[in-house]
C-alpha cells in the first residue's frame, strides 16, 4: 500500500492538520503498516488493530501529552506509538534496545504511565485527575480499558473511588467480547451486565448510574466519525463518563478477526496467508510438558483441578481444559481470585494447581501468605514465564518468585532442571502444604524420554532449587 498521510504524522499535532474525512484513510494506512511491521518482528496485533480509529480520534481530539491517555495493558497502543513520533522505531519494538511493547514513561512523554499488567488504568488515570485539581491544573484525563481488563478487582475498585471522588475522567471501555481468549460466559455477562443497565436504565441499582458515572454508548468503535462527534460530547463533562465502544480484535486483517486468539500475540508470519514461521524447535517448551503432565496427573487422580487467570493457552492448559472440563477453571484475570479459590478447593480435600505467570502471581501475594501458607493449603503454583522473559520486558519478567515464595512459611520452591523433574515435581507437590515451582520462559534441557512421573525419593534434587522454611 502506497502510504499518502503516514509519512507526514510525526506527532499529534501533524495528525491534527489531516482533513477529518480523510481519517479513515489515514486508519486504512496504520493498519497496513502495523500488519506489516509485526509481521516481521512480532508482537501484540490484534488489540492493535481493534484500537486503530479510537487511537486516531483520541489524538485529534485530545491535546496530548498535556491531556492524559492512560491505556490499560498498553498491548493495544502501538498504533499510538507510531502516531506519536515512533513510527520510525516500531520495527525496533520488544528487541534488545527497541522501544518497548508496552507505554513506558521514560520512553515517551505520550506514554503518560507504565503499563503491562490488567487493570491499572482507571486508579492510575484518577490519581492524575486528583493531581490536576490539587495543583489548580486543566487538562483531560482519559483511561482506555478493555472489557476484560474491566473485570479486574483493581478496576472495580478504580470505578467505585472514581464514582465517590466524582473526578473528571473519562473512561472509555473498548468492548470487544475478547480477554486473550473468549471471554467466559459469565464475564461475558458481569461485563455487559456492567454496561447493559447503566445504558438501558432498565434496572433499578443501574451500576454505572449508581457508581456516579455519566454512561454514553454504545458506539462503534470502527467509525471514526461517531467517534470523533462522541468524543465531542463527552470530552467536557465535568463528572466521570464512562464511554462504551464497540469493536473487533483483529479488525482488519482477515487472518486476526477469524483467529483473534492466535493473533493476540504473534511471532513472524506470512501477511497474505497468515500462516506462521516458526522456528524449528527440537525441544518442546516446559509449558508443553506442563500441560501434558498436568492432564496424565488428572487421568489417574479426579482431584485434580486446574486453574488459569485468563491465560489457558499461555500455561499450557489447553488440552486439560477440552479434557477435563469440569475441573478446569478460568477465572478471568482476577489472580487474587484464583489463588483463594484455590485455597478453598484445598481446604475440601481437592488439589488444586493454580497454573500463573511468575510475574501475575505478584498481585495475589497477600492471598498467598494470608490464605494459603496460613491455611497450609495445598496448592500448587506452576509458575509459568520465570526468569528474564525477554521481549515482553521488565514488566513481564519472573524475576522475583524464588525470592518472595521462598520467604514464606511451608512454602516449597522448586525449579525443574528438565522435563522429568518437571513431572516429578507436579506428582510431589500435593504433599507439601504448599509448592510452587517456577518453569523457566527457555525451551526446556534435551533429555531421556519422559519417564513415569513418581516423586523422588528427595524433592530436593539434585539440580532443584528447594527451600523450605
Ligand atoms: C494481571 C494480568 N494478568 C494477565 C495478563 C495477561 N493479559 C494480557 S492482555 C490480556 C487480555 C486483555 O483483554 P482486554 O483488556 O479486553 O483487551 P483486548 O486484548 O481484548 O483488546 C491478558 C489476560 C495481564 N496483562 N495482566
Amino acid at each position: 500500500m502506497e502510504y499518502v498521510y503516514l509519512p507526514r504524522i510525526e506527532s499529534p499535532a501533524d495528525l491534527k492538520k489531516i482533513p477529518r474525512t480523510e481519517l479513515p484513510r489515514v486508519a486504512e494506512e496504520l493498519r497496513d503498516y502495523l500488519i506489516s511491521v509485526i509481521s516481521k518482528v512480532g508482537g501484540h496485533l490484534a488489540s492493535s488493530l481493534g484500537a486503530v480509529e479510537l487511537t486516531l480520534a483520541l489524538h485529534y481530539t485530545f491535546d496530548a501529552p498535556r491531556d492524559k491517555i492512560v491505556w490499560d495493558v498498553g498491548h493495544q497502543a502501538y498504533g499510538h506509538k507510531v502516531i506519536t513520533g515512533r513510527r520510525d522505531r516500531l520495527p525496533t519494538i520488544r528487541q534488545y534496545g527497541g522501544i518497548s511493547g508496552f507505554p513506558a514513561r521514560d520512553e515517551s512523554p505520550y506514554d503518560t504511565f507504565n503499563v503491562a499488567h490488567a487493570g491499572t488504568a482507571i486508579s492510575g488515570a484518577l490519581g492524575m485527575a486528583v493531581a490536576r485539581d490539587l495543583k489548580g491544573e486543566d487538562f483531560h484525563v482519559i483511561a482506555v480499558v478493555g472489557d476484560a481488563g474491566l473485570t479486574t478487582g483493581v478496576e472495580l475498585e478504580g470505578i467505585n473511588n472514581l464514582g465517590t471522588l466524582q473526578k473528571k475522567v473519562l473512561v472509555i471501555l473498548n468492548d470487544n467480547k475478547m480477554s486473550i481468549s473468549r471471554l467466559g460466559p459469565r464475564l461475558l455477562r458481569l461485563s455487559k451486565d456492567l454496561v447493559e443497565s447503566a445504558k438501558t436504565k432498565l434496572i433499578p441499582g443501574l451500576v454505572f448510574e449508581e457508581l456516579g458515572f455519566n454512561y454514553v454508548g454504545p458506539i462503534n468503535g470502527h467509525s471514526v466519525e461517531d467517534l470523533l462527534n462522541v468524543l465531542a460530547k463527552v470530552k467536557d463533562s465535568p463528572r466521570p463518563t464512562l464511554l462504551h465502544i464497540v469493536t473487533q480484535k483483529g479488525k482488519g486483517y482477515p487472518h486476526a478477526e477469524k483467529l483473534p486468539v492466535k493473533f493476540h500475540g504473534v511471532t513472524q508470519f506470512d501477511v497474505s496467508t497468515g500462516a506462521f514461521h516458526k522456528a524449528p524447535t527440537k525441544a518442546p517448551s516446559y509449558t508443553s510438558v506442563f500441560g501434558k503432565a498436568i492432564c496424565d496427573l488428572a487421568e489417574k487422580d479426579a482431584r485434580v483441578v486446574a486453574i488459569t487467570a485468563a491465560m489457558q493457552e499461555g500455561t499450557g492448559l489447553d488440552e486439560f481444559a477440552r479434557r477435563f472440563p469440569d475441573r478446569f477453571f478460568d477465572v478471568g484475570i482476577a489472580e487474587q481470585h484464583a489463588v483463594t479459590f484455590a485455597c478453598g478447593l484445598a481446604c475440601e480435600g481437592m488439589r488444586p494447581v493454580a497454573a500463573i505467570y511468575s510475574t501475575f502471581l505478584q498481585r495475589a501475594y497477600d492471598q498467598v501468605i494470608h490464605d494459603v501458607c496460613l491455611m497450609h493449603a495445598a496448592v500448587t503454583f506452576a509458575l509459568d514465564r520465570a526468569g528474564i522473559v525477554g521481549a515482553d520486558g521488565p514488566t513481564h519478567h519472573g524475576l522475583y518468585d524464588l525470592a518472595y515464595l521462598g520467604a514464606l512459611p511451608g512454602m516449597v520452591v522448586m525449579a525443574p532442571k528438565d522435563e522429568n523433574e518437571l513431572r516429578h515435581m507436579l506428582y510431589t507437590s500435593p504433599s507439601w502444604p504448599s509448592a510452587a515451582w517456577s518453569i523457566p520462559a527457555s525451551k526446556r534441557r534435551r533429555n531421556s524420554r519422559p519417564r513415569e512421573s513418581e516423586p523422588p525419593s528427595s524433592t530436593r534434587g539434585s539440580s532443584s532449587r528447594s527451600t523450605r522454611n
